[in-house]
């Protein structure tokens, strides 16, 4: 089943790394949301990107979700002993990705040319694309003012109280090279269990992407359980936005365009709420078979709907 997975950061990844384990590599491409990238210290970060193939490469901070696995931090410990930023951590393995995609970004390669560059280094199967080439910043407003995203989420633990965001860029950014074909190719689509509002939000808002979905089979899993996330500020966003967080909250959010959606086990009884036909499982993701399992009853459940 020709499949596009839309994924943000560790959430996403994971299941990602589900269907990539099921699935033949060249059935898959997982678009990123690349809202939460920025400029530090001269370095372009990719966030989401680089979750997402650290995931899938097996070289992931299991603990963070995020940066990688036996990392050093002799950068980080220098730079702060010269008094430099150090609000975001970034490890010694981690630099060298910032270093060389911000190389080959200033000799005039584009995010999708350096991201396809580094799955093949790293002997990644499925395709992964940014959304897209051209930079789009999310901002969140709050009751502190205005937020660079990743000012928000870990210089101010997402701690402001959320009025709304906002995705600087949007209107002039085109997807990147690929996305529309692969969403075009699909036989399913699958929302990842990422932040509805700053990680699939700013894809769908993509010159091309909410009309291309329209007469594809789409399906989302709630990354809200219980009304809490596992991690991330999904359900404080909910929360301060006035909307109750729960699965019912996600579904509500992308309504007009899913065909099915699924709810953890633990929120079954939503399910007779839910208006299109509901997967009910396990969605917590603790290891690399429950990433598997619930890709695997994703991909059965759609193809007997
Ligand atoms: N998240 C944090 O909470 N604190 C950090 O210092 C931090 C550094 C960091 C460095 C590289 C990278 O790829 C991700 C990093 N993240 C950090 C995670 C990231 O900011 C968020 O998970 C995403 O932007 C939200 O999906």
């Amino acid at each position: 089943m020709k499949t596009v997975a839309l994924a943000g950061g560790v959430g996403g990844a994971k299941l990602a790394d589900g269907l990539a384990n099921l699935l033949p590599s060249s059935d898959l491409t997982i678009v990123v949301n690349t809202g939460d990238d920025f400029e530090h210290l001269g370095l372009y970060i990719s966030p989401d990107l680089d979750t997402v193939c650290y995931t899938l490469a097996n070289l992931v901070d299991p603990v963070k979700g995020w940066g990688r696995e036996n990392e050093t931090w002799n950068f980080l410990e220098n730079l702060t002993a010269l008094g430099g930023p150090t609000w975001f951590q970034i490890g010694d393995k981690d630099l060298a990705t910032h270093i060389e995609r911000t190389r080959m970004m200033k000799a005039g390669q584009r995010l999708s040319e350096v991201t396809k560059q580094f799955c093949k280094s790293w002997l990644i199967g499925p395709r992964v694309l940014p959304m897209s080439d051209d930079p789009v910043r999310t901002i969140v407003n709050s009751d502190e003012g205005s937020l660079a995203f990743q000012e928000y989420f870990v210089a101010r633990r997402c701690e402001p109280d959320v009025t709304g965001f906002e995705f600087d860029g949007i209107e002039k950014a085109v997807p990147a090279p690929g996305v529309l074909e692969a969403i075009k190719d699909a036989d399913l689509i699958v929302f990842c269990p990422s932040n509805p509002w700053v990680s699939i939000d700013p894809i769908l808002k993509l010159k091309g992407v909410r009309r291309s979905l329209e007469n594809k089979f789409v399906i989302a899993v709630s990354p809200i359980i219980q009304g809490k996330t596992i991690k991330g500020p999904a359900a404080k966003m909910y929360q301060d936005l006035g909307v109750e967080p729960s699965a019912l909250s996600v579904f509500d959010h992308y309504s007009d365009i899913l065909d099915t959606f699924v709810i953890d086990d633990l929120d079954a009884n939503l399910a007779e709420k839910i208006t299109t036909p509901v997967l009910v499982t396990n969605t917590i993701m603790k290891n690399r078979q429950d990433r598997i399992d619930l890709a695997r009853k994703i991909i059965e459940f759609c193809s007997m709907h």
